[in-house]
């Protein structure tokens, strides 16, 4: 695909609701689109939902993902279920493509589990990782295993504009480089890192850093679910085909802030969050598929009352579950035998929570 510059990001659905390339050209039926609708809009109605759950007490913190729908839920759909996902932390719209059940994903937010209770191999999607950018090196290694195995996968990676600053980036992308291993770095440019604007972030565009470790970067709209989808799958075709890494930038935006123990409004300016929020990728997308009468206001209103079946359930879950066994907190540590020391921590833990069940 042809990334253009970077005001030109790569885009498949223009002004007025048309699309620049036939969606079966990309390999997407009309059902396939439904299914790119109602994953987003089941996205995007959880994160509100988390973010509630959070101003009610019932979740420790929650990063919401408000406007990246179509970024997330486009690349988690164009891969296998072989390929495995290494998340950040704002990926639960990517954990809900990948069929991870929420409230086990929301343990981690929840603050009685650490990375979430769902177990990363069945689903092939890691645990939430908060150290900004060590995923890249997971993800890395984990490709480099593929590889060496000589098993049809890829890896792809999440990670925000911030997380390019990190070195954990540069030695990911030198290393997948070198090692010719299959993996997708995709980079939700949410034009922030908390409170530090893209602008400061970085004096070149992200996905032209590609070019100096030697694999290609391209710039798409990361509003535009099939722009993200069609960049994705032709990525993760490349990685597995013979291990060509490649940089996505998906070029979108953070609405909400950074965190629920964040004040956003002390740096974003309403004029540019209302200006972002007029590409809503949601909105974008009905106006698409109602313009080719793949979706009526009746399908539209079906998908309205599953996501709130869903949100019911979704609660009652959270609110339902448990604070998991202390002690699990040392259990996988070590396969077989904790060493002596974790076993001496393990029980002064136990002791002062007051035993073994606390
Ligand atoms: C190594 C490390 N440094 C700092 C932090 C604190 N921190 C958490 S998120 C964040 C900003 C990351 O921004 P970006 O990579 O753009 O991702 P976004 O939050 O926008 O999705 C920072 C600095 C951290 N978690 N880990
Ligand atoms: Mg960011």
């Amino acid at each position: 695909m042809d990334a253009g510059g970077p005001s030109t990001p790569g885009r498949v659905i223009e002004e007025g609701g048309r699309a620049s390339v036939e969606p079966k050209d990309i390999g997407l039926k009309d059902e396939d689109l439904r299914e790119l609708y109602r994953l987003m809009v089941l996205t995007r109605r959880a994160d509100i939902e988390a973010a509630a759950l959070q101003r009610q007490g019932q979740l420790a913190v929650y990063p919401p993902l408000i406007g990246q729908e179509a970024a997330q839920v486009g690349s988690a759909f164009a891969l296998s279920p072989e390929d495995y996902i290494f998340p950040s932390y704002r990926e639960l719209g990517a954990a809900l493509v990948r069929g991870v059940d929420l409230v086990e994903y929301l343990h981690f937010y929840r603050a009685t589990w650490h990375g979430g209770t769902y177990d990363p191999n069945e689903l092939r999607f890691g645990m939430v990782s908060v150290p900004v950018g060590s995923q890249a090196l997971h993800a890395v290694g984990y490709a480099m295993g593929v590889r060496k195995d000589g098993r049809n996968e890829c890896a792809l990676v999440y990670f925000g504009d911030g997380a390019t600053s990190e070195g954990d980036l540069h030695e990911a992308w030198n290393f997948a480089a070198v090692f010719r291993s299959p993996v997708v770095f995709f980079c939700q440019n949410n034009q922030w890192a908390i409170s530090v604007p893209v602008a400061k972030q970085t004096a070149a565009p992200i996905w032209r850093k590609a070019e100096a470790y030697g694999f290609p970067g391209l710039l798409v709209d990361g509003n535009d679910v099939l722009a993200v989808y069609r960049a994705t799958k032709e990525a993760a075709d490349r990685a597995r085909a013979d291990g060509t890494p490649t940089l996505i930038e998906a070029t979108t935006y953070r609405i909400g802030p950074h965190s629920t123990a964040d004040d956003a409004g002390r740096y974003q300016t309403s004029e540019e969050i209302e200006q972002w929020k007029g590409r809503d990728p949601i909105a974008r997308y009905r106006e698409f598929l109602e313009a080719r009468g793949v979706m009526d206001a009746e399908s539209v209103e079906r998908v309205e009352t599953e996501a709130t079946e869903a949100m019911g359930r979704l609660r009652e879950g959270v609110i339902g579950s448990d604070p998991r066994p202390a002690e699990e907190l040392f259990a996988w540590v070590f396969e077989g035998e904790p060493s002596p020391t974790l076993a001496r921590q393990r029980d002064e833990m136990l002791d002062q929570a007051g035993g073994r069940d606390a």
